[in-house]
């Protein structure tokens, strides 16, 4: 017994000796002295084979033991881990929290919501389709011929594994998708980013966002298509902004027409952003063609209708003044922080 004792003493020798200086070695100093198989557990196990009459002695005399090991591991732990909890260190939990960033809604989106909100007052349905078309709902319904150089390789982005599907160009094939599921009256407005094979620069990206919107009814007539639009630039742009209409071409419309509005950097003076004409362009329209009804077995006899399209960025950009297209995706919260979104 008096051999354990002096076991004992040694043993504390070499523990306090013990330098462990890196979280490693501080938990290798666990597992040597206090682990499952460490020392302390030998130790204790020789509690059975100290006389009864000694038991008390003993077992006084290997608590402290006990603790002495533990401490001796705490003050290494406390010097040497890398977790704060486990350092001295005080925390003081009054200190108020740190500030969070909440992010604001991109440009076009802030954009997007506002000319989406403005139809949806007048009684236009939101309607949205995939990204990736077939050739039917994005050209040969919109009849575009064969031939028509949109459906270029140059132009449009073909999907490898399957070139009868694209990226849809314009989001009429979202309305065609209406126009085959609905039967008029048909009223719609389309939001969507669409794609187009162009080289990146600020005034072109290879894809963009658009908004059409579709209205087919009996008696739907061109003053329809010109007072709502009208409605839509007082509402967007302020009640003295002045519009003007242009006679122009699109296959899916006839006739067409392209819709200018005052120029809101000079308000009509002249400067770089109208080209000194006091006009700037935002959107192109026209009665939907009757062959396009007639792809959807919608009696052109009966019904007529009128659509629009526009570019988000565009607008975007006659708005905030933005000038380079690429701004747009680069997600540079240096540009993104300058809008505070409110819708
Ligand atoms: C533009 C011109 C336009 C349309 C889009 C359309 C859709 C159907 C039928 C007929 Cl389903 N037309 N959309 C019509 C005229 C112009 O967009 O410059 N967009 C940026």
């Amino acid at each position: 017994m008096e051999n354990l004792l002096q076991q004992l003493e040694l043993y504390k020798k070499e523990i306090t000796a013990e330098t462990a200086n890196t979280p490693e070695a501080v938990e290798a100093f666990r597992i040597k002295y206090l682990g499952t198989k460490g020392l302390l557990k030998a130790v204790m196990g020789e509690m059975k084979n100290v006389p009864n009459e000694r038991k008390k002695e003993f077992g006084q005399l290997l608590n402290e033991f006990k603790q002495f090991v533990e401490l001796r591991y705490e003050t290494l732990k406390s010097q040497h881990s890398t977790t704060a909890d486990n350092n001295n260190e005080k925390i003081d939990w009054s200190l108020p929290g740190d500030n969070f960033t909440v992010g604001t809604r991109h440009p076009l989106s802030m954009v997007r919501n506002q000319i989406v909100s403005i139809f949806q007052r007048l009684g236009f349905a939101i309607a949205e389709g995939p990204e990736i078309e077939d050739d039917w709902h994005n050209f040969g319904a919109m009849n575009l011929p064969e031939d028509h150089p949109a459906r270029d390789m140059q132009d449009t982005f073909y999907i490898n594994q399957n070139p009868s599907w694209l990226l849809r160009t314009h989001t009429s094939s979202v309305q065609a998708r209406a126009m085959e599921k609905q039967k008029p009256p048909i009223r719609v407005i389309c939001p969507g980013r669409v794609y187009r094979n162009e080289t990146i620069s600020a005034r072109a990206h290879c894809f963009f966002h658009q908004i059409e919107g579709l209205y087919i009814d009996e008696n739907v007539s061109f003053a329809d298509l010109k007072q709502t639009l009208y409605f839509f630039v007082q509402e967007f742009f302020g009640k003295d902004t002045k519009v003007r209409f242009r006679p122009s071409y699109f296959p899916f419309t006839e006739p067409s027409a392209e819709m200018d509005i005052s120029c809101l950097i000079c308000g009509g003076d002249g400067c770089t952003v109208c080209k000194h004409t006091g006009w700037v362009e935002i959107l192109g329209s026209g009665m939907v063609h009757p062959k396009v009804l007639e792809n959807f077995g919608i009696d052109s006899n009966k019904y007529t209708g009128f659509a629009f399209g526009m570019g988000v960025e565009r607008i975007c950009q006659l708005k905030y003044r933005v000038n380079d297209l690429r701004l747009y995706s680069q997600n540079d919260v240096r540009f993104l922080k300058q809008f505070t979104s409110v819708v």
